[in-house]
C-alpha cells in the first residue's frame, strides 16, 4: 500500500466531466451514436486513449476481440489484477450513461491511483472497455466479454448480418478484428483476480425508492431469437379477408403472445423489431420477421417462457396458414455475482448513502460473462424514471456522485482485501 493511508478518493466531478465530453463528441439531440464498430465508437475510444495518456497510463492494448485493456502497474505485478470495466458502445439513439459511466468511472479509479505522489496500488489495476456489449448491429450481446470469458464461438455468429446485409465478419474485419481469432482474447482472463463494474440501473427500482445507488445480486437469463413467417403477398384491394395468408397479422398476434407469456411467468418479453415484406400499404404482407427477447431471473421459468412462446407461435402460424421458422440469436442463463463481493458492494453502497441491499439486474452486463470466470460485483446508479436504451436516459448528478464514491471505495477494499483472502 502507498505512503498515504487508505485508497485514494475518486474525483467524481472529473468522471462527470469526461462523460459530458463524451456526450458532446458522440451524442446530441438524437442520442448516443456510439454503435459498435462505427466511426463514432472509434472516436469514443480515441477520447479514452487520450485520457489514459494524460494520467500516464501507456500500457494500452487491443485484444483479438477488439476489447481495449489499459494497465496501471501495481506494487506486486505478479498478483492477479483488479479489473474495472464496462462498454463505450451504445444502442442507436441511446443514452449518455449506459456503459460509458462504467468505463469513465474505472478511468477515474486509475486516475486517483496514478495521481502524483499517491504511490502504486497494491496490485495491477486494469481498465477494460469491452467491444460490442450491446450487440446492436447483429443482436449478439456481450461479444467482447464473452471472448474474454471463453464462451464466444465464432461458428454461432457466422451467419449474422446487420440491417444493411453486411456479415459480422466483414464489419469486424474493417475494424481490425478477425472473428475466427476473437476467442484468443480468453488467454487474458488468467491475469485477472476479480472484476468490478459501475452501471446505471436502467430500471425504475432505485429511483422509485428515492435511493441513489445499490449493489447488484446478478443478471437475469435471456433467450433471444428471430421468427420468420411465410404467408402469401397479395393485393390489398382485391383479396377477400378470408382468402388471405397474412404473415403480418400472424407476426402481430405472436408479438402479443410474447407479451402474454411474459406477464404469465413474471418475466419480461419484448418484440424489438418486426419487419413485413413487401412492406407497402397496397399489399398483404407475404413475409414477416420478428426479433424476440425473453428474460427471467429463474432458468426454469425462462425455459417455460420459451416453450410457451414457441407453442403460441406454432398455433398462430397454423391458424393463419403461414410457414414458421425459428432462428436462435443468443441466450445466456441467469448469472449470480460473487456473494462475498456483493456483500462488500452492499457495504460500500450503504456507506455512500445508497441502498443497503443488492437488487437484481434485468439488463445484461459484461459483468455477467466475467462472473463465469472470476469473482464479480457491480454497483448501480439510479436511472431517472428507469428509462434507458433511449435518448432520455438520465441520472441525477448527486446519485452518480454517490455511486462513484461507492464504486471507488469498493475498488479500494478489493485491492487491499482481494476475494478469497481471509
Ligand atoms: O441487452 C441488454 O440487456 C444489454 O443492455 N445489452
Ligand atoms: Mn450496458
Ligand atoms: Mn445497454
Amino acid at each position: 500500500m502507498s505512503a498515504h493511508s487508505g485508497p485514494p478518493t475518486v474525483d467524481a466531478d472529473g468522471v462527470l466531466a469526461d462523460l459530458a465530453e463524451l456526450a458532446e463528441l458522440t451524442g446530441g439531440p438524437g442520442g448516443a451514436r456510439r454503435v459498435c464498430w462505427t466511426a463514432e465508437w472509434v472516436a469514443a475510444r480515441d477520447l479514452l486513449r487520450g485520457r489514459l495518456a494524460s494520467i500516464g497510463v501507456e500500457d494500452v492494448e487491443i485484444d483479438e476481440a477488439g476489447n481495449l485493456w489499459a494497465r496501471l502497474p501495481g506494487e506486486d505485478g505478479s498478483a492477479p489484477a483488479l479489473a474495472l470495466g464496462s462498454h463505450l458502445d451504445s444502442v442507436p439513439a441511446g443514452g449518455p450513461l449506459d456503459g460509458a459511466l462504467g468505463v469513465m468511472a474505472g478511468l477515474g479509479v486509475l486516475r486517483a491511483w496514478a495521481r502524483e505522489g499517491h504511490g502504486r496500488p497494491p496490485r495491477d489495476l486494469v481498465l477494460i472497455d469491452f467491444a460490442d456489449e450491446e450487440g446492436s448491429r447483429f443482436g449478439r450481446s456481450l461479444f467482447g466479454s464473452s471472448a474474454v470469458a471463453g464462451t464466444l464461438d465464432p461458428a454461432e455468429l457466422a451467419g449474422l448480418t446487420d440491417a444493411a446485409g453486411e456479415t459480422i465478419a466483414e464489419v469486424l474485419d474493417r475494424c481490425g478484428v478477425d472473428l475466427e481469432r476473437a476467442p484468443r482474447a480468453h488467454r487474458r482472463i488468467g491475469s485477472i483476480g476479480s472484476y468490478l463494474e459501475l452501471h446505471i440501473e436502467q430500471g425504475p427500482v432505485l429511483d422509485a425508492a428515492g435511493e441513489s445507488c445499490s449493489a447488484v445480486s446478478g443478471c437475469a437469463g435471456v433467450e433471444r431469437f428471430r421468427l420468420e413467417l411465410e404467408g402469401q403477398a397479395s393485393h390489398a384491394g382485391t383479396t377477400p379477408m378470408d382468402h388471405r395468408r397474412d404473415a403480418g397479422l400472424a407476426a402481430a398476434e405472436i408479438a402479443l403472445a410474447v407479451e402474454g407469456v411474459a406477464r404469465a411467468h413474471g418475466g419480461v418479453g419484448t418484440t424489438g423489431s418486426l419487419a413485413l415484406e413487401p412492406g407497402v400499404v397496397t399489399a398483404v404482407a407475404g413475409r414477416a420477421e420478428l426479433a424476440v427477447d425473453l428474460r427471467h431471473p429463474d432458468s426454469g421459468e425462462l425455459g417455460a417462457m420459451l416453450g410457451d412462446v414457441r407453442d403460441a407461435a406454432g398455433r398462430i402460424a397454423a391458424e393463419r396458414d403461414c410457414g414458421l421458422a425459428e432462428h436462435p440469436i443468443w441466450s445466456i442463463e441467469p448469472i449470480p455475482f460473487d456473494p462475498a463481493l456483493v456483500r462488500a458492494a452492499e457495504a460500500a453502497a450503504s456507506r455512500a448513502g445508497g441502498r443497503a441491499s443488492a437488487i437484481a439486474s434485468g439488463a445484461l452486463h459484461d459483468a455477467a460473462e466475467m462472473a463465469r470466470r472470476v469473482p464479480v460485483a457491480m454497483v448501480f446508479a439510479a436511472s431517472v424514471g428507469g428509462i434507458s436504451h433511449a435518448r432520455e436516459e438520465d441520472s441525477r448528478d448527486d446519485d452518480l456522485r454517490a455511486a462513484i464514491a461507492a464504486y471507488g471505495a469498493l475498488a479500494g477494499a478489493v485491492l487491499t482485501e482481494p476475494p478469497g483472502t481471509d
